[in-house]
């Protein structure tokens, strides 16, 4: 799916602002015919929870309203007039003056619909009724229920399944754009690149609608220099060619046009980098190299906005991770905005791009993590259709993306209980399926799912492992804790030794400001020590390829008994000011290279 941008022949046009906002009241349905009544506001993008400040809007479950006025210049009334919402969380009917025109579900990818049967000269009407409501059809999954009061009402309750709070609304932006009535409507980037002569074949394939002759492709190196010229049907030679490398990023252009009787009908310019993704043994190899991952989880979380996106904080969050000799993060979990996805192109972040699969397990609970035990998660969740089209989207949409190495198709999973390995299977066979750059597939394994118990981890690319020796189990221990890190590492190789291993998560709750000299939880020190031991363990393993902690910064979750108006393990706080652990693991990072540490 391409992101819209102005070129010569398409526009852009913001719907972003302030726009009306009602919760449902269900005993008397909003009707979508006349405007929204309400004197309640919003801003978009953001989530609609920590903007409406008091219980009633901020725990709410089930339906909102948004709306808002906009008009579309004449001028442009005679051409492809299309509505994107960039994210819509969860699901969402949108109506434009009074009539349906799209529905979705699936609160992390865009999705878009032509409106111009719907709109007139001047004034419009676009109205959102959107829901919050997850279940166990749903992605991410939550524990959904509903009962009536004494009037008759219902009464939703909603309990994540996850450990992030369930922020939503129209969290990303809404924007009209143009195209010709004969338009490129998708571009697939695909290279074979020669290392050694520094050469590549590039095929940019366009898909088009309408009626033109030719598709003519031109690539531009930064310089804005032409490098390579041809068509969409075959590839095109590049010489001496810049990689896109970790860090040390490097972006062509392919400046696609449809040609009709020699005129140019649309254009569009999709950017790229050239490298190569390889899983070769126990190595992780980005253009022939092995390549060591330091990093984090990362949430998007913002104060006031929830999980609204915020442009100032991807742009410090990468400074941060620069500062501190981060090269990589994984999108837990869920897909991260389109913007950050351009962001991390452009400095050369290197991204693990996780779909919404998170809470497929039954009886999650971040209470009771070292006590759960897998049950019969495959039974209970009817997710396959969800979970489906979430890796299509997400595919189709960072397809193109030079910072996505990986794909992560699930977040600790039950990959022990009956039925998972079929389950699993069918995914990681279908998803495969939809990769044209054919990048490794991976899922995240929970430490109830143990090297004993899993089931499942010959279908991925990398064990990739989430472990809290030292948090949920032998908390305040550290002596048992290595021990059972350096057991429990020992044990995956043994059983995969062709694999490679890499931690996503790690990590310990911390208060920033807490300090004690005698290993107690929540305090700075307690975090030091805990990264110190893991670190250790890590270094003695030539097969582990990367260290990504949780979280990179606190963030929001459900209320909980665990939870300190939050999950608080990041190692900065979420107004983004390092805990000790940040400059321990800055000088610790500083002095491991990116390439052939391992
Ligand atoms: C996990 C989850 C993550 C939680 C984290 C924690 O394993 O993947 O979403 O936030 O543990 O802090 O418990």
């Amino acid at each position: 799916m391409l992101y819209p941008i102005t070129t010569q022949t398409r526009t852009v046009q913001s719907l972003n602002g302030v726009w009306k906002f009602a919760l449902e009241n269900e005993a008397t349905p909003n009707d979508v015919s006349t405007p929204l009544e309400t004197k309640k506001s919003m801003s978009v993008p953001g989530s609609f929870n920590d903007q409406g400040v008091t219980r009633d809007i901020r725990m709410h479950v089930g339906y909102v309203w948004y709306e808002r006025e906009f008009v579309v210049a004449d001028s442009l009334l005679n051409e492809r007039v299309v509505l994107r919402f960039d994210a819509a969380t969860h699901e969402a009917d949108v109506y434009v003056n009074g009539q349906f025109v799209v529905h979705h579900k699936g609160g992390f990818v865009p999705f878009e619909a032509e409106i111009n049967e719907f709109i007139n000269s001047g004034r419009n009407r676009v109205t959102v009724k959107l829901s919050n409501m997850i279940d166990y059809t749903s992605l991410p999954v939550g524990n959904y229920s509903e009962t009536k009061d004494d009037e008759g009402n219902i009464v939703r309750k909603l309990s994540e399944n996850f450990d992030f709070f369930n922020y939503a609304g129209l969290n990303r932006y809404v924007r009209i754009y143009t195209t010709p009535k004969t338009y490129i409507s998708d571009i697939t980037v695909t290279y074979d690149v020669d290392l050694d002569n520094l050469a590549a074949d590039v095929k940019i394939a366009a898909e088009a609608e309408g009626d033109y002759d030719e598709v003519k492709v031109t690539i531009l190196d930064e310089a804005d220099q032409v490098v390579g010229e041809g068509n969409s049907d075959a590839a095109i030679s590049l010489k001496d060619i810049t990689l896109w490398q970790p860090l040390n990023a490097y972006l062509y252009k392919a400046k696609v046009e449809l040609i009709k009787d020699g005129a140019v009908v649309d254009v569009y310019e999709e950017d790229f980098g050239i490298r190569t993704v390889e899983v070769k043994g126990t190595q992780f190899l980005i253009n022939g190299k092995p390549f060591y991952f330091k990093g984090a989880g990362k949430h998007e979380d913002s104060f006031i906005n929830g999980r609204g996106i915020n442009e100032a904080y991807n742009v410090a969050d990468l400074n941060i991770m620069r500062w501190m000799g981060a090269n990589s993060f994984r999108t837990s979990h869920y897909p991260y905005s389109e913007e950050m996805m351009r962001l991390c192109d452009r400095e050369g972040f290197v991204v693990i791009d996780e779909c919404a699969a998170v809470g497929m397990f039954e009886g999650f609970s971040v209470d009771s993590a070292s006590g759960m035990a897998a049950k019969s998660t495959w039974s209970v969740l009817d997710t396959k259709e969800a979970h489906e089209q979430a890796m299509y989207e997400l595919i189709k949409r960072d397809k193109n993306h030079a910072c996505v190495v990986m794909w992560s198709v699930m977040n600790e999973p039950d990959s022990a209980g009956p039925g998972s390995y079929e389950y699993f299977k069918s995914i990681f066979d279908y998803s495969r399926k939809l990769d044209p750059q054919n990048r490794p597939f991976a899922y995240v394994n929970f430490q109830i799912c143990g090297v004993d118990k899993d089931v499942c981890m010959e279908l991925s690319d990398v064990i990739l492992l989430n472990r809290y020796f030292g948090w949920y189990w032998d908390t305040a221990d550290f002596a048992s804790a290595e021990a059972h890190l350096r057991e429990d590492m020992a044990a995956w190789h043994a059983k995969f030794p062709d694999k490679p291993i890499m931690f996503c998560e790690y990590g310990a709750d911390t208060v920033a400001g807490l300090h004690a000299i005698a290993d107690i939880p929540f305090t700075e020190d307690y975090q030091v020590e805990y990264y110190k031991i893991n670190s250790k363990v890590f270094d003695e393993c030539d097969y582990f390829i990367g260290e990504q902690l949780w979280n990179f910064a606190d963030f929001e979750t459900k209320t909980g008994i665990n939870r300190v108006q939050g999950n608080k393990k990041g190692v900065f706080t979420r107004g983004r000011d390092p805990k000790a652990a940040a400059r321990w693991l800055r000088e610790r990072w500083l002095n491991i290279p990116d390439f052939d540490y391992k």
